[in-house]
């Protein structure tokens, strides 16, 4: 352990961002801590390639906890006494916070106020980020910002809004360094395997492998600002990096169909899209959010954050990746893209 570090500890490491995150912070000299919580089957594969590691294996550190036990949090924020901590641990989907609404309650919402109360007996001054969403802004006009309406359309957007309001109440009350980073869609290789766009591109690497025949999705006229997460979890590191501690947007600021999500995709690897998609009722929200678009003209001026990869290109980075993992010929586009906008590429992989 390096005395000299700075010390950050992760909730929600083993998902997409916390896995990206963790890469960055490691990269960056960071003694990285992450509360992982155990299950029956193995939930380390985003971070396995860190936990084996070489260089990177031993300023990384797992801890069992679940973000529902304050007890545990507590403990280990006294025991290590971090200077950062991203909170990014969650029930994130947004059709199954309908179906666990409580549930989505306790993990999504309430797991923000174990990490505050907990930061309140840390001697040091952490700095502390919140997860929060895009989907808080619901129904809210477009495009959305910093100073736009919250409407929150699911169990889901209450939670992230009832933390999101706790970070600002304990920056207020107690002086606290905490601040929200308000994200827009980010996708990526090792995006959920039940998120639309995920679904779409193994869908899609699927048909071409002949596993599968036809791919079933919900609403295709909802629209996203869908960026690529290793930039948005740059724009973590620098919203905690700031001198204040404040609120960010992070968008791409262009919005997009999940009818052209498709097109693109299926286009890409020459597939014709009425023979293969169809759509099922079964996967429609009881309420929709119909369009998200984000303006991040706050983050871009304050903090420099800008993302390079296009709607376009991140669909080509995903089906790339998607068909490479199913032993198929890729077209390439998507590593040219990388190569072009990361040419020192922190993270290792896909
Ligand atoms: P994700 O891939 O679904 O990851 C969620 C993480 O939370 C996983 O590591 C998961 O652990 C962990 N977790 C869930 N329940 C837990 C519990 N009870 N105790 C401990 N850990 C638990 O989500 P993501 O896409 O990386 O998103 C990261 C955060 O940003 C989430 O809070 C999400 O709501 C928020 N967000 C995401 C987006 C986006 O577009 N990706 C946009 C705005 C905000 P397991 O691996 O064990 O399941
Ligand atoms: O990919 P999605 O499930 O993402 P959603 O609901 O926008 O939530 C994601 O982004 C939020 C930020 O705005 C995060 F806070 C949240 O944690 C999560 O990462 O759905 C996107 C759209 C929706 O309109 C949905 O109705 O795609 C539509 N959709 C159409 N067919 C589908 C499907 N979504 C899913 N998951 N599966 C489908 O088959």
């Amino acid at each position: 352990m390096n005395i000299m570090s700075s010390v950050a500890l992760l909730t929600g490491a083993t998902g997409q961002d916390g896995s990206y995150l963790a890469e960055l912070l490691l990269d960056k000299g960071y003694e990285v801590h992450a509360i992982v919580r155990r299950s029956s089957t193995p939930n380390i594969s985003r971070i396995d390639h860190i936990l084996n590691h070489p260089s990177l294996a031993d300023s990384f550190h797992l801890h069992y906890g679940d973000i529902s036990d304050g007890e545990q949090i507590n403990k280990i924020l006294q025991t290590y006494q971090p200077d950062e901590i991203y909170h990014l641990g969650a029930q994130s989907h947004v059709k199954v916070s309908f179906e666990s609404a409580e549930y989505t309650g306790n993990i999504t919402g309430l797991s923000t106020t174990r990490i505050l109360e907990g930061m309140r007996n840390v001697k040091k001054k952490t700095r502390m980020y919140q997860a929060s969403s895009s989907e808080m802004f619901g129904g809210a006009a477009s495009p959305q910002n910093e100073e736009s309406s919250f409407i929150p359309r699911s169990p889901y957007a209450c939670a992230k809004l009832y933390g999101y309001w706790m970070v600002k109440n304990y920056r207020e009350g107690y002086n606290f360094f905490a601040s929200n980073g308000i994200l827009f869609n980010h996708e990526s290789p090792r995006r959920g395997e039940n998120f639309v766009t995920r679904k779409i591109t193994i869908g899609a690497a699927s048909i071409v492998a002949g596993k599968a025949k036809m791919l079933a999705l919900g609403n295709l006229d909802a629209t996203r600002d869908w960026g690529f997460a290793p930039e948005y979890v740059e724009g973590m590191y620098q919203i905690l990096s700031h001198t204040t501690a404040d609120d960010f947007v992070l968008a791409t600021g262009k919005t997009h169909s999940v009818r052209e999500f498709v097109d693109e995709v299926f286009a890409y690897i020459d597939l014709d899209v009425d023979a293969h998609v169809t759509v099922d009722p079964r996967y429609f929200r009881p309420t929709e959010v119909e369009s998200l678009l984000g303006d991040a003209r706050k983050a871009k001026g304050v903090l420099g954050w800008k993302p390079r990869v296009s709607f376009k290109d991140l669909v080509k980075i995903m089906v790339d990746a998607d068909m490479r993992k199913m032993g198929l010929s890729v077209i390439g586009e998507g590593d040219e893209i990388l190569a072009k906008h990361f040419p020192n590429k922190w993270w290792m992989g896909d």
